[in-house]
């Protein structure tokens, strides 16, 4: 076949629809040159010598992948094969190849050894599981092009303990998920199908993960009921192939709701025999336990508090019986009391992690892990490290990061998370001596992937970003966040250049651009904190007992952290970081609405006012998001066809929903603090026609709670079992217009919307979207745009709304534009 037209059928493979299932693990073939070069630089055969299962994975794996990429089939020997072969060996195995390296455990080496007269690419390690990963390596630099004839890379992951948690309840659903339901449990079972585990634990081995807890840390004491455990049996033999250890989130409850003891007081003798017997037991049937997460005493769960004890006691007498073989307890520092007095201002659930530990430090047994989230609040849009991460000197700790995207916009919008990660793992918290960044005081990386059913496991593919992220920063949190962002991007869409640059840039700009049309200067995420964290509503979080709060009024807004004249938090920084956020002239703008209360007129080192501030932030942020659009659609053809339009999709979407964040929040604080835009736009919104200020068919005015989620406070309901009509008389200049239709599709039913011009349909749907509230709110707000329509003076423009189910076809506004 002429190679002409052999390129052309690769290519046209390579944009065969893609569901994302495969992620970054694609091995979509190369390009005809680069096939070529590597099947002079990589043998045809493959031994390994190991009688493993994770060998036998490393090897079944490199096979997938060479064939994939470069259309070769390894072939299989045994022994050392006498000729160049790709060599599978944990290093005792090698002893006699005099090959000797100081790695650690699960650390890999690449090594090309010229012995016999054979050219051996070896894939070597301290054990089995390092092979897999150094299989895996292999790979991936196959994929993204590197050289493979002259190896020798060596590599250790930075902390030993790398897992994921996963929030699923037994019913199947998952708390916090937004990728379908659980790929482990169904009705109160694990699966009768669990290969989406294995292809799970496949993904996290592929990034050295080595950990996954399978249930809700809001743990359902039955997970511990001995006829579970051949349900959890089950799943670890789907994870242990890819060396990924099964573990358990337990109720500290357990030994009197399962083990119908009279009591669960941590000190009390039967309560550590229990214990240890349910451990014991446990490790019976799944010998290679992780062990346990533990999330006591906070959020309504119970814990050693109902009996005086400490969270040392409750982390100590679990560790004790998982210490024998070898498990490991993480214990949640996400301890704070959510019915705390909002009207006193020295009250701060930031100080509650540290207020809680650190005076425990010490006391805590080997095997106990104390698991602090990587801000003080609750994976917030912008928080400063937790100052817990530098106050634990003897005792082990990992971070928490949340990896599923539950204050970011939950899968609906694009946030890259790894350069917000790095901030805090880059932190210096100067304990005890300068240099000493959250990322070496960390033992463990966990976290909280909350991956589901749904082909592409995140329910958005530009947010497999950040599970591939948090695996790379745990195996080596130098790595910088392009490196990370590229090479996501070139194994989940391909090498063309364009596709390359367009995606990572949008990554890399995403958490600011979220982070702007939400909630920046450290106010935190201003969604609606006592619902569905997903929609804009600024006053959830005030005045309750949760603790989430801005403090915002009408002279000024922030939360005074400081200790001279505040809650005293930034107290628990060492002195040089506390001398850093203390001074108003040393905080950094970022944080300084977390750290200080201020007038709305004060002036940022950027010297914009406050208010000027959060006004432009949220112009910017929405602006950048309708631009992510536009460098998106240059894309088309670039990449597979139905990944190209989902994302599209998603990020016009997004792009809807940043306009709602940007006039929520600007006209919340215009109302507030009663300082107009300098720039003119707050407020006003040319071109909008508000559906309550139409001609009303059936339609009735409706108020929206909270205010600031709809147009001018209102929107138009259909309560009649009819079609109901909004219409207007166009009043401007001839032209071309785009006309966008801002309307609410809860999911609770599917109203039909029909838009007429002139006596003509331009457009109709259905809303049958599926956001996380059935209110007609900010997360209910959707936006229509209907583009290329000749309007001329008395033109009459009618938007019909049809109800369904309890939907009631809901309108906020008409805008419209004239076009270029
Ligand atoms: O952010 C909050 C979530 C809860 C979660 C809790 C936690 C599992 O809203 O859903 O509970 O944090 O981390 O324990």
């Amino acid at each position: 076949m002429p190679s002409k037209i052999l390129c052309a059928l690769i290519a046209a493979m390579s944009l065969q629809a893609e569901t994302g299932y495969d992620a970054w693990l694609r091995y979509a073939p190369l390009g005809d040159r680069v096939q070529r070069q590597y099947r002079e630089a990589l043998p045809g055969v493959i031994a390994a010598l190991d009688d493993s299962v994770l060998t036998a994975s490393a090897r079944a794996e490199l096979i997938r992948g060479v064939r994939g990429m470069i259309g070769a089939t390894l072939r299989i020997e045994s022994g050392v094969p006498s000729q160049n072969a790709i060599i599978l060996a944990t290093l005792p195995r090698l002893k006699d190849w005099g090959l000797t390296a100081n790695l650690n455990d699960d650390g890999y080496w690449l090594k090309t050894v010229a012995k016999n007269g054979h050219r051996y690419t070896v894939v070597t390690a301290p054990n089995d599981r390092g092979v897999l990963y150094g299989a895996f390596a292999l790979l991936r630099k196959i994929s993204l092009g590197e050289p493979v004839s002259d190896l020798d890379q060596r590599q250790s992951p930075r902390a030993p303990l790398r897992w994921v948690n996963q929030w699923d309840n037994l019913d199947g659903r998952i708390e916090r998920g937004y990728g379908g339901r659980s790929i482990f449990w169904e009705n109160q079972h694990a699966r009768d199908d669990l290969s989406r585990v294995s292809d799970y634990g496949r993904l996290l081995a592929s990034l050295g993960i080595n950990g996954c807890s399978i249930n809700n840390v809001n743990a359902n004491p039955r997970i511990l009921a001995s006829d579970m455990i051949p349900q959890v049996v089950r799943i670890a033999e789907a994870m242990r192939p890819w060396g990924v250890r099964v573990a358990l989130s337990i109720d500290f409850g357990s030994p009197q709701s399962i083990g119908g003891l009279s009591t669960f007081d941590p000190l009390d003798p039967k309560v550590a025999v229990w214990w240890r017997s349910k451990v014991d037991e446990l490790y019976k049937a799944v010998p290679d336990l992780g062990g346990f997460v533990l999330k006591a005493d906070s959020e309504g769960r119970v814990g050693p508090s109902t009996y005086g004890r400490t969270h040392a006691d409750a982390a100590n007498v679990v560790g004790r019986a998982l210490k024998p073989h070898g498990g490991w307890i993480f214990y949640r520092g996400f301890v704070y009391d959510h019915h705390m007095d909002w009207n006193n201002p020295k009250n701060d659930r930031a100080r509650a992690a540290y207020d809680n530990f650190k005076p425990l430090d010490g006391k805590f047994d080997e095997n106990v892990i104390v698991q602090i989230k990587n801000g003080p609040i609750d994976f917030q849009v912008r928080e400063p490290a937790s100052p817990l991460f530098g106050a634990l000197e003897r005792t082990s700790e990992a971070i928490e990061l949340q990896i599923t995207q539950e204050y970011m916009g939950q899968a609906r919008h694009t946030v890259f998370l790894v350069p917000m990660w790095k901030e805090t793992l880059d932190f210096d918290m100067h304990a005890g001596r300068a240099g000493t960044p959250v990322k070496s005081l960390v033992r463990g990386f966990v976290g909280v992937a909350n991956v589901g059913l749904d082909q592409n496991w995140m329910g958005n593919h530009l947010s497999q970003a950040n599970l591939y992220g948090f695996g790379r920063l745990a195996w080596d949190p130098d790595l910088s966040s392009r490196r990370i962002a590229e090479e996501w991007t070139r194994l989940t869409f391909g090498d063309d250049l364009k596709v390359v640059d367009t995606i990572t840039g949008i990554q890399l700009r995403s958490w600011r651009t979220y982070e702007n049309y939400t909630g920046p200067l450290g106010l935190q995420t201003l969604t609606d904190i006592t619902g569905n964290h997903y929609g804009v509503n600024v006053e959830a979080s005030e005045r309750n007992g949760w603790g989430q709060w801005h403090r915002a009024d009408a002279q000024g807004v922030g939360m005074d952290r400081t200790v001279a004249t505040g809650t005293g938090y930034i107290g628990q920084y060492s002195p040089e970081v506390a001398k850093m956020y203390e001074s108003l002239s040393n905080c950094p703008d970022d944080l300084l609405l977390f750290m200080h209360h201020v007038p709305y007129t004060y002036k940022l080192h950027s010297g914009k006012t406050v208010i000027q501030s959060i006004y432009d932030s949220h112009y910017d942020g929405a602006q950048a998001v309708t631009e992510y659009v536009r460098e998106w659609k240059l894309l088309q053809g670039r990449i597979d066809d139905a990944r190209y339009r989902e994302v599209l999709a998603q990020l016009e979407y997004q792009d809807g929903q940043a306009e709602v964040w940007r006039d929520a929040v600007t006209n919340w604080f215009l109302r507030e603090s009663g300082i107009p835009d300098e720039k003119g736009r707050v407020g006003h919104h040319p071109g909008r026609i508000e559906a309550e200020s139409m001609k009303l068919d059936g339609y009735v005015p409706k108020d929206v709670i909270p205010w600031e989620a709809a147009s001018g406070g209102k929107a138009v309901e259909c309560t009649a079992a009819r079609m109901c009509a909004a219409t207007t008389r166009f009043g401007g200049a001839p032209a071309r217009y785009t006309i966008r239709v801002r309307y609410f599709d809860q999911d609770d039913g599917v109203s039909h919307f029909r838009v007429i011009a002139a006596g003509r349909v331009i457009d109709q749907w259905d809303a049958a979207e599926h956001p996380p509230t059935v209110k007609v709110d900010a997360s209910s707000s959707m936006r229509r745009t209907i583009s290329g329509i000749d309007l001329h003076a008395g033109d009459e423009i009618r938007i019909e709304g049809m109800p369904g189910g309890s939907e009631t076809a809901a309108l906020d506004y008409i805008e419209l534009e004239a076009e270029r």
